[in-house]
C-alpha cells in the first residue's frame, strides 16, 4: 500500500499515507481523538518524551539489527556494525531497564500513558525479534511490565501479529 515500503503507514480519509508512529500518534491525538497520552505540562511532558525516546532508540536500533542480519546476505555482512549495533540496543535496554525501576508509570486499563505504551511495545517487539540476545533475564521490569500491558484489553485489541491494517472510523 505504500511504494516507501514502511510501516506503520496510515491512510488518511482523503487517501494520502503517513508515516512514522510517532507523527502517526500526533496526528491522532490532534485531528481525530482531540485528547492526548502526554502531559500538557512542560516539565511532566518532557519527562515523558525523554523516555519514549529510550523505548524507540532501542526498537530502531533492533531493526537495524534484525535487517543486517536477515536481508544482506552472511558474506557481506560487516562485523564492526553488528558489533556497534548490538552494543547500542544493549545500552538503551540497560538504559530502559534503569528507567522503569527507577520512573514505574501506571500499566492500568484506562490510565496508559505514551511512555507507558510505548515501553511496553518496544520490549515486546524486540525481545520477541531478538530471544537470545536482549533476555527477560537481564531485564527483569521489562518482562514484568510487558506481561502486566499484553493481559490488558488495549493491547488484546492489538495482537503484536496483526492485524496488519486497522480501520478507524
Ligand atoms: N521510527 C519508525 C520506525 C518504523 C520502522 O522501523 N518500521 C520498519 C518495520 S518494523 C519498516 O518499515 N521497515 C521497512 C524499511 O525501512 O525498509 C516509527 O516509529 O514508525
Amino acid at each position: 500500500m505504500n511504494p516507501v515500503v514502511k510501516a506503520p503507514t496510515l491512510i488518511l480519509d482523503s487517501g494520502e499515507m503517513l508515516m512514522d508512529s510517532t507523527l502517526i500518534i500526533d496526528y491522532v491525538e490532534c485531528c481525530v481523538a482531540g485528547k492526548s497520552l502526554l502531559a500538557s505540562d512542560k516539565v511532566e511532558r518532557t519527562v515523558a518524551l525523554r523516555r519514549i525516546s529510550h523505548a524507540l532508540m532501542a526498537t530502531d536500533k533492533a531493526v537495524q539489527l534484525i535487517y543486517e542480519r536477515n536481508l544482506r546476505p552472511v558474506e557481506k555482512q560487516h562485523e564492526p556494525w553488528l558489533e556497534r549495533v548490538t552494543g547500542q540496543i544493549l545500552a538503551a535496554c540497560a538504559a530502559l531497564e534503569t528507567i522503569i525501576t527507577q520512573h514505574p508509570l501506571p500499566m492500568q486499563s484506562g490510565k496508559l500513558s505514551q511512555a507507558a505504551i510505548t515501553r511496553a511495545v518496544a520490549w515486546q517487539f524486540i525481545n520477541s525479534m531478538l530471544p537470545a540476545l536482549v533476555t527477560a533475564t537481564d531485564h527483569p521490569q521489562l518482562q514484568t511490565l510487558s506481561i502486566v500491558a499484553e493481559s490488558l484489553p488495549e493491547f488484546l485489541a492489538f495482537p503484536p501479529d496483526g492485524p496488519g491494517v486497522v480501520a478507524h472510523s
